[in-house]
């Protein structure tokens, strides 16, 4: 199995790369945001609860995430490999992640950190909410909620699998084609070494 984590702040352009690496890698794509805005649009408890702290651009409670990973790693298996896009986002996410994993005689291989400024992201993100009706993209209130959760919770992450030499850094800005390339670059350097 080939497991990656795609890493970054919020509108740092993991959403928009999962797409294009799934279809490239044939990784299954588990997305913590769709899976709970799909749970949000089909008006379940768990949508309910997670709606009034998404729309306060904060993250939704550890264990809720969790349940959701650890069906989805159930419901999968025969995936080749998965793409974690917005997961995990807390060090207590990352530990469960990587026991889920081991359970399954398997690990995390690569995290691409993408590193976007924070103007940068705002910008984003804003024009995203002018046509996505994302209601945690509406305002620069919320979207600066959603950056500090980043910065005060997520981005430890990233330490967590720096002390197991497993995160590369890649800059998040140019062109979504450009950056595109220089994931595939990473990940297939890493493929080719697991060989
Ligand atoms: P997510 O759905 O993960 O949303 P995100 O971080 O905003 O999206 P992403 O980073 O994928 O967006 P992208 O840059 O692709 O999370 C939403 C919320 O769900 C969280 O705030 C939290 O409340 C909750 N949640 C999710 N997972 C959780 C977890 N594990 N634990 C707790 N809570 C959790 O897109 C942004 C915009 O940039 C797009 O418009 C795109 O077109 C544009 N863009 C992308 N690349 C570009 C480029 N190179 N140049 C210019 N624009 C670009």
């Amino acid at each position: 199995m080939f497991n990656l984590i795609l890493f970054g702040p919020p509108g740092s352009g993991k959403g928009t790369q999962s797409e294009k690496l799934i279809a490239k890698f044939g990784l299954r794509h588990l997305s913590t945001g769709d899976i709970l805005r799909s749970e949000i649009r089909n008006g379940t408890a768990l949508g309910l609860e997670a709606k009034s702290l998404m729309d306060q651009g904060q993250l939704v409670p550890d264990a809720v995430v969790i349940g959701m990973i650890r069906s989805a790693l159930e419901h999968n298996p025969e995936a080749r490999g998965f793409l974690f896009d917005g997961f995990p986002r807390t060090n207590a996410q990352a530990d469960t992640l990587d026991a889920l994993l081991a359970e399954k005689k398997t690990a995390i291989n690569i995290v691409l950190a993408l590193q976007v400024s924070k103007s940068e992201l705002v910008k984003r993100l804003l024009n995203r909410g002018l046509t996505s009706g994302r209601t945690d993209d509406v305002n620069e209130a919320i979207i600066g909620s959603r950056i500090e959760e980043y910065e005060r919770k997520t981005a430890a992450v990233a330490d967590h699998y720096k002390k197991v030499n497993k995160v590369v850094y890649i800059p998040g800005e140019g062109s979504v084609e450009e950056i595109f390339r220089k994931l595939c670059d990473e990940i297939e350097e890493k493929l080719k070494s697991k060989k």
